[in-house]
């Protein structure tokens, strides 16, 4: 049973899909790690991303995954979007973090061990750390290398925290390996990432996350709430056009991946909230009819033809509370800020 006691009242960068540098793939204990480890379970495969785009060009209405937004430009256009005065979730959720953090701190309690999904430049979490003093900090995302500078740089700053860093694509499974600490597990997830997978997906990542906790375990989640749709569409199409530079990007990315020749000119950005399902869409418009072609297919386009590239779900408080509770959760607490635009939560397992 969810208790609601709500309080008064910012993927992560996100990463370059990118490569490897060492798999111990072996169970390791935690006293096997070094003080700073660094471990990567994933493995880029080339055949099967080419696959998963062949698919997605070729569907009857062309879809590619938002994961191939993020290049090393696309994720430095993310950064960017994150500074547009339109994009409020990222300064909203800071600001009700730090509005609120003793009362986070209560709810969450002290001496964790601190998993952070899609940690990027581990810069929401360190903000963290004076507060919720944890005892093992563990970013995770797709590669460590990403991760290794950030992680080098806490180091200096807080000796006392062991930290490991994981390379992982956690949106399909969470099997932490033997190293990371299971007493006090707190996942953090932050800047509403958990939008960009469908209702389904997100309940069935936060299943894993709720698996993943343990008895005393619990998560902190930052969530994006439906509003006004003028505010909806002005955030995801801004008056600079980053995010259209953002969004074109992918093509570029593509042209990469699988040699494909899109022209990025013969496309249109276009950025909006879909009121009946309750998301933010994101798609590549054809310009005029272009014919595409890529390593092991082609497609031709017509004029005014899509291509969906990210949706960015919204969800209201009792839905996401709903979405909670379905996924195995015991109790959440929620703090907003005054509009109500945006929401943390932390969910414990008890
Ligand atoms: C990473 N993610 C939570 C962002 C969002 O708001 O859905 C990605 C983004 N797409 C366009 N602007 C920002």
């Amino acid at each position: 049973m969810i208790t609601k006691n709500l309080a008064l009242h910012c993927p992560p960068p996100k990463l370059e899909f990118q490569q490897v540098c060492f798999e111990p793939m072996a169970p390791i204990s935690e006293l096997d790690l070094p003080h700073h480890g660094f471990l990567q379970l994933y493995r880029k495969d080339p055949a099967a991303i080419r696959a998963e785009l062949e698919e997605g060009l070729q569907a009857p209405v062309a879809a590619v995954s938002p994961k191939y937004l993020y290049d090393a430009l696309g994720s430095k256009l993310f950064e960017a979007i994150c500074e547009l005065p339109e994009y409020y979730p990222t300064r909203t959720e800071t600001a009700i973090i730090e509005a609120h953090l003793p009362d986070i701190a209560r709810s969450t309690g002290r001496g964790a061990t601190f998993i952070d999904l899609g940690a990027g430049n581990c810069a929401k979490a360190e903000r963290l750390f004076p507060v919720l003093q944890p005892r093992q900090y563990v970013p995770i995302d797709i590669s460590v290398e990403f991760l290794r500078e950030a992680v080098e740089r806490l180091r200096q700053r807080y000796p006392m925290i062991r930290m490991t860093g994981v390379g992982m694509d956690f949106s399909n499974s969470l099997d932490l390996p033997e190293g990371i600490r299971r007493d006090k597990r707190l996942f953090f997830y932050p800047g509403s990432s958990i939008g960009n997978f469908t209702t389904d997906d997100a309940a069935a990542l936060l299943g894993r996350i709720r698996d993943a906790c343990g008895p005393d375990g619990g998560l902190l989640i930052g969530v994006d709430l439906v509003k006004n749709k003028e505010v909806l569409d002005a955030a995801y199409d801004d008056a600079v056009g980053v995010t259209a530079a953002f969004n074109l990007n992918m093509l570029r990315h593509l042209n990469t991946l699988v040699d494909a020749d899109f022209d990025v000119r013969d496309w249109r950005h276009l950025g909006f909230f879909n009121e009946a399902l309750g998301r933010i869409e994101m798609h590549l418009e054809a310009r005029r009819d272009v014919r595409v072609r890529w390593d092991g297919g082609q497609r031709l386009f017509r004029q005014g033809e899509r291509i969906h590239t990210e949706s960015s779900y919204k969800y209201t408080r009792h839905g996401f509370l709903q979405l909670l509770e379905r996924a195995g959760f015991g109790s959440v607490r929620t703090w907003t800020d005054e509009r109500e635009w945006f929401m943390v939560c932390h969910a414990s397992v008890m």
